[in-house]
């Protein structure tokens, strides 16, 4: 075995991402007990957690006469409307009650400046505000990043290109993700896209068993 060290990042595990939620995720429940699994296998696990104020403009409630699923342009850059989700302090915000927190050694919010979206856990989506998660990485000594939680097609897609951008050798856990598959090939599309731009894919069988 090669000498790597490992973290695991667990992308926005958040009540509005489970079903019942604001902006649920079809089946992302099931990712909860594979996901704790999977953390009895690492020594580093790190949280993201979409942290957006009331007034942000990914919200379709905040353009008159638009709807969730609309596209806009937002300063510049194509913005995919949501409906409030993960408002600061809410419980929607709150990560999912059975998620094992234990371990965490921190957590990183993102979303919260209201003129642009932020999908990656490491950057905003115009690659201007950082949340320190690569540099806490890196400082950690940190080689390789293995990525799980919600949703495949948007934040864990986004977190793990940067983390591979960043030079993190990157490892997606293809069944503790679920897709919101506003067009139902999104998942899969995204999985074929991480695997294009180098990111590795494993199940969490594998990892649990070795
Ligand atoms: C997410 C849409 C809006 C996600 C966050 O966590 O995938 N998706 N905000
Ligand atoms: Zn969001």
């Amino acid at each position: 075995m090669e000498n790597h060290k490992k973290a695991l990042v667990l992308v926005d595990i958040q009540n509005d991402f489970i079903p019942g939620g604001a902006l649920a995720v079809n089946r992302g429940d099931e990712i909860i007990p594979i996901v704790n699994m999977l953390q009895k296998k690492f020594e580093l696990i790190v949280a993201t957690q979409d942290w957006h104020p009331a007034n942000h403009k990914s919200f379709a409630s905040n353009h008159p006469g638009k709807k969730p699923g609309e596209v806009i342009d937002l300063n510049g850059l194509p913005q995919v409307l949501w409906p409030d989700h993960c408002i600061q302090g809410s419980v929607g915000a709150e990560f999912h009650k059975d998620l094992q927190k234990d371990k965490w050694t921190a957590i990183f919010q993102k979303g919260k400046n209201p003129e642009v979206d932020s999908y990656s856990g490491f950057f905003d989506n115009a690659r201007r505000g950082d949340t320190g998660l690569g540099t806490y990485l890196k400082e950690k000594g940190v080689d390789q990043v293995y990525i799980c939680g919600l949703a495949l097609d948007y934040c864990v897609k986004f977190t793990a290109l940067d983390s591979k951008s960043l030079g993190f050798d990157t490892v997606l856990v293809t069944d503790a993700t679920r897709a919101v598959n506003l067009n139902p090939e999104d998942g899969n599309l995204s999985i074929q896209e991480l695997q294009n731009a180098g990111v590795k894919t494993l199940t969490s069988d594998s990892i649990l068993n070795q």
